[in-house]
């Protein structure tokens, strides 16, 4: 076996030291491309097909390398030949595949699937400037193209094409791959990214993501989530939508024939997992592309139903998507008449109009078409399978309790530890042995060492350490100098109303005044946000505007400055998250009771260390069965109570606004001091939204939040009792490792041998 130093010299006839970083870099990518190449693909008599609109993997360099079990040996050849990984790594680019919690489950999935030697590939889209990168400019979030895909990328062309049918055209596919290795495997599997030849990157401006939406050929995988707010938009969806599940049917049934089926047996060699319900079109295609290889439709439809399964990630209704069937008959006219079907023996069987397919102002219900016609349906953590069950599902529920279930989300312990977090990662081997790196559960012997001394001083110092390099990565990134003696309070995640970062934003508004007032807090405090806005939300834009507007005025004020500081992350992305997670104190999850499906940063950071600061939503009630009340900081008005607000119209935002300890802090929204900074129609935009409707009720818990968070603060400085609680935290994050959550998908849904 050729070591990389060997490689190099061969290859490139020079020494590693005499290579450029980027020769490094490209150099290594080979070699790593070429040594997973190498692996056979995991081979079973059935394979599960993850389809997914995104899949937020991350830079691949070092996972692949841990899990090819030479991370260590290529760390030390780079060292001794004068360079170091991190550097290296960093010339590697993000691959922009995903937005946020439904992409990331996606790679960690796919990692743990590998991991655990089953057969199961992931399938999506090739989205040349993928979501978008995000710049900040004047305080406001510019939304420009990302540019990760270069010529020296993990993807693997292949020359595996189908043809997929719409309206008036046909377009013909190309297949690239990603390899996916699972920890320590000799066996792979692959992630398939569909593209077309036609692709047009001109239509694309440096500093925009407009462009003609008309031109389908050219435009299909230009970006992940093409602005839909008007009607072309929404068609190009459609057609991205129908081009995945398309080429994903078609692969499926080729490989399915390939080892022997004979189509009337399809489900034992294939099981289609669909994620939100952007791959629904799916089943209506499978059941054509049986059709044409000769299946009856009845028979169609029941091996379609026997081998597709549901995933829901959120009640919110943005994400379960209603066609008007106008759109379907412009795009993908050969489906109709199959979902017209679908839908007609619905309605003959239940005399329930909620449950119809297709509703009376003739918009097509894809998660119900789903549900009708797959034999799973599960939700991601208990709460939110729970209120799947007795209210946002409650009529299918009613129909098909043996199709419900809960699958509570997990994440892959090798990105967000043993990358992420190597030297905690040491220290766990020291302390308790490796055992822990293929079974999590182990981690539980952590538990004896809570007032461990000796282990409570080292993980004081990979804190700090951790601190460092977060603020090294700020420096480089954005010429920002956070304080590594501060606590690190962080909420990073997408831009969104329910995840209430402006409630976050109320606190430091808080703080600034109370400082101002002349509190000064025994240790200074950094308040770190990071998150993309979706470029039609406005909303969520003025809540970007708003902290950028607050970090400007913290960080020009010399009586507040020295105590408190916030830092909007730009471009927050998996790359950041890595350096954000270890070295956060506080894991802000703060979103309104019920609306947080599970929340998959609330897991890495209680692995990592930090303690969490949250509502009872989504997997945070499962962290605080987990640790007990001793070992989190629970706040807010719980999901029961939020539910009935909603169904009683009875939260008025306004009476909260009135209370003397809130209304200065909504004020402050659209001060002088503020609005000198900033534009004075988003801060009042959002001051007005607050006030009048505040549907995601951030008013309802902003009293309780402030002093939980304040005795939070008081807490940290009872330094050995606060590194107890983050000892528990760790020992009892094993639960929440995507490899338990894989095995529960397979037990119960996949049934992979
Ligand atoms: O918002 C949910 C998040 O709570 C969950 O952890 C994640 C993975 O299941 O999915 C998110 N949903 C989406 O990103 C879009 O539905």
């Amino acid at each position: 076996m050729q070591t990389l130093k060997q490689y190099v010299e061969s290859n490139y006839h020079k020494s590693l030291g005499e290579c450029s970083k980027e020769e490094v870099y490209v150099a290594l990518l080979h070699y790593t491309k070429e040594k997973s190449a190498a692996l056979p693909l995991n081979e079973g008599k059935k394979k599960v097909y993850y389809i997914s609109a995104e899949f937020l993997i991350g830079k691949l360099l070092s996972n692949n390398l841990i899990n090819l079990g030479i991370y260590d040996e290529v760390k030390e050849e780079l060292e001794a030949e004068g360079h170091t990984l991190a550097e290296i790594e960093e010339i590697e680019l993000e691959p922009s595949l995903g937005n946020g919690g439904l992409g990331r489950l996606a790679a960690c999935f796919l990692d743990s699937i590998a991991t655990l030697g089953l057969a199961g590939d992931g399938v999506g889209l090739n989205y040349h400037f993928g979501l978008f990168e995000q710049k900040f400019k004047d305080n406001q979030q510019n939304a420009v193209p990302n540019n990760w895909l270069t010529p020296d990328s993990w993807l693997v062309p292949t020359s595996v094409s189908y043809e997929v049918p719409f309206a008036n055209f046909t377009l013909k596919s190309k297949m690239f791959n990603i390899d996916v290795l699972g920890y320590e495997q000799s066996h792979k599997n692959q992630l398939h990214l569909f593209d077309v030849d036609t692709i047009d990157e001109s239509l694309v401006h440096d500093d925009s993501i407009a462009f003609d939406k008309t031109k389908i050929a050219e435009n299909l995988t230009l970006f992940l989530y093409p602005d839909d707010s008007d009607e072309q938009g929404e068609l190009l969806r459609i057609y991205q939508q129908y081009f995945m599940v398309s080429n994903g049917a078609q692969l499926l049934l080729d490989e399915a024939v390939a080892k022997g089926s004979n189509l009337h047996d399809l489900a034992e060699y294939a099981t289609v997992q669909i994620n939100d319900t952007h791959p629904s079109m799916v089943i209506p295609e499978l059941i054509r592309l049986l059709g044409e290889r000769g299946i009856e439709f009845d028979e169609a439809v029941e091996i379609v139903r026997s081998m597709t399964a549901y995933t829901n990630h959120t009640i919110l209704a943005e994400a379960l998507e209603k066609w008007p069937l106008h759109y379907l008959e412009q795009v993908v006219p050969h489906l109709v008449p199959i979902i017209k079907e679908l839908d007609a023996r619905v309605r003959a069987q239940f005399d329930d109009a909620s449950v119809a397919i297709i509703d009376e102002h003739n918009r097509v219900h894809m998660a119900n078409m789903d549900i009708h016609y797959g034999y799973s349906v599960n939700g991601v953590a208990a709460l939110h399978t729970e209120i799947l069950k007795q209210s946002e599902l409650k009529n299918f529920y009613e129909i098909y309790p043996e199709k419900f279930n809960n699958k509570t989300n997990g994440i892959t312990f090798r990105r967000w530890l043993l990358h992420a977090n190597p030297e905690l990662a040491k220290l766990l081997d020291r302390t308790i042995g490796k055992e822990y790196r293929h079974d999590a559960t182990k981690l539980e012997a952590l538990k004896a060492h809570t007032h461990d001394l000796e282990f409570q001083e080292a993980l004081k110092g990979i804190k700090r350490n951790n601190k460092l390099r977060l603020k090294h990565f700020l420096q480089e990134h954005q010429g920002v100098t956070v304080k590594e003696d501060s606590i690190f309070d962080v909420q990073i995640k997408r831009m969104h109303e329910y995840k209430r970062q402006q409630m976050n934003a109320l606190y430091v508004i808080y703080k600034y005044l109370d400082i101002k007032n002349g509190n000064i807090p025994a240790k200074p405090i950094t308040i770190i946000f990071g998150g993309k806005a979706a470029p039609a939300y406005v909303i969520a834009q003025d809540i970007i505007h708003l902290i950028l507007c607050l970090s400007e005025l913290i960080a020009n004020d010399p009586e507040v400055s020295p105590h408190l500081q916030v830092v909007m992350v730009e471009n927050y992305n998996v790359t950041a998250a890595t350096h954000l997670i270890p070295a956060a104190d506080i894991s802000e999850q703060i979103s309104l009771a019920s609306k947080e499906a599970s929340g998959t940063g609330n897991m890495k950071f209680m692995l990592n260390g930090a303690l969490t600061l949250g509502t009872l939503d989504g997997a945070n009630v499962e962290i605080h069965e987990l640790v007990g009340d001793e070992n989190i900081y629970v706040f807010g008005e719980d999901s029961d109570t939020v539910i009935k607000h909603y169904e009683n119209s009875d939260y008025h935002s306004h009476s909260y606004y009135e209370r003397e300890a809130i209304r200065p802090l909504v004020d402050f929204i659209v001060s002088d001091a503020l609005v000198s900074l900033g534009n004075r129609e988003r801060l009042e935009r959002l001051f007005n939204e607050l006030i009048n409707k505040d549907w995601f009720m951030t008013l309802l818990d902003l009293e309780d939040y402030i002093q939980t968070k304040e005795r939070m603060l008081v807490d940290y400085h009872d330094r050995e009792n606060w590194i107890a609680k983050v000892i528990t935290n760790i020992a009892m994050a094993g639960f929440f490792s995507s490899d338990r959550t894989i095995e529960d998908y397979n037990r119960d849904i996949w049934k992979l041998n």
